[in-house]
């Protein structure tokens, strides 16, 4: 059961510090010593919330008002990925959109797919990050206050890019976004980047922060590539980012979440990376659906209190999944199993 909590103050991408609804949570299982844990009704969100759909994963959730919104990435019949909004009081319980999200500025073209949005509340905004179709996939952004009217923003970078990741504040006066550089296929490679802006339109001083693992560091579960998941989390420690590494198989690409912590003020420097995965696929919504065992972790809601972290990832490309941990146990771990290379 999960325990009744009061409201709390909330911070799922926004470190503005405001009173915001209590995120979800259940307690470490008894008798567990798991660092990171699964909800136990996962998967939150199932492959079909609703007719004519056949997968809803790899989306973003953030407070909002008294409960939460959300981005999704959602396929119906077609198979084709748009961004749909939801809505829901406890970030458990979805009201999904039927349609999909129209930007009041930009009409996209048909071949414009949208797929693994994350959200960032920044400055009284929030500014939306997906992988969209634009001769091939790239970083795209747009900007909301409602979640109802979306404006579209220049797209951040030239293809090929997935998993653009907006910083919840400015740093030293500038934006700054991680990505991953890639191809226009499964790309069979792939590190993570970060990009600086003075407007959220004009990206440059692109400076690599880290690389996929490999033979030489020991680091097989991201030897293919690695590439950054929720928004990053502020701590005193340094921002906490979480991110997925793979590993390429006889039996294909296998996702699994890591973590690394990135220094305040240059978010360019590593300063400690996990050594081995924190979650990995074994509950049977991530070893089998559309692409089995995949853990693709989007979105992270953070209750400053308690350091409770909650974790929404996409499960095999089909469904969406929950998992909890503490964040100053995440942290503690991370430094006392890092490998920094
Ligand atoms: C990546 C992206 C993700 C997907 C993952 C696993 O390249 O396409 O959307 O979850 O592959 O298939």
């Amino acid at each position: 059961m999960a325990e009744a909590l009061g409201t709390r103050t909330v911070s799922g991408g926004s470190t503005n510090g405001s009173v915001g609804p209590a995120i979800p949570w259940q307690d470490r299982p008894a008798g567990s010593k798991a660092l990171v844990w699964r909800h136990r009704e996962n998967p939150v969100i199932p492959r079909a919330p609703m007719p004519g759909v056949q997968g809803i994963y790899n989306s973003a959730v953030t407070p909002f008002g008294d409960g939460f919104a959300a981005v999704f990435r959602l396929e119906k019949t077609d198979r084709f990925p748009r961004l749909h909004v939801g809505w829901s009081e406890d970030a458990l319980d979805w009201q999904i959109e039927p349609e999909p999200v129209v930007f009041s500025n930009w009409t996209d073209a048909p071949s414009h797919y949208a797929y693994d949005p994350r959200v960032t509340a920044i400055d009284g905004e929030y500014i939306v990050q997906w992988c969209g179709g634009h001769n091939g996939p790239t970083i795209s952004l747009a900007r909301t206050k409602d979640f109802r009217t979306f404006e579209r923003l220049e797209n951040a970078f030239l293809p090929f890019n997935r998993n653009g990741v907006l910083f919840p504040r400015k740093i030293n006066g500038n934006y700054y976004m991680l990505s991953r550089p890639s191809d226009n296929g499964h790309t069979p490679f792939g590190d993570i980047y970060l990009s600086e802006s003075p407007n959220l339109v004009h990206w440059g001083r692109h400076r690599f922060v880290m690389g996929k693992g490999g033979d030489q560091v020991g680091q097989w579960w991201q030897r293919t590539k690695i590439g950054a998941g929720p928004v990053p989390i502020e701590t005193p420690e340094g921002w906490v980012m979480i991110y997925h590494g793979v590993i390429d198989t006889c039996n294909g690409f296998v996702y699994s979440m890591g973590v690394a912590i990135l220094d305040l003020d240059e978010p360019w420097r590593v300063l400690y990376r996990t050594n081995q995965h924190v979650l990995t696929p074994e509950a049977p919504y991530e070893v089998s659906g559309h692409v089995p065992n995949v853990v693709f972790p989007v979105a992270a809601l953070h209750d400053q209190p308690t350091g409770r972290l909650a974790i929404y990832y996409g499960a095999a490309d089909t469904c969406t999944a929950l998992a909890y941990t503490n964040l100053n146990e995440l942290i503690e771990f991370t430094k006392a199993n890092s490998a920094v290379f």
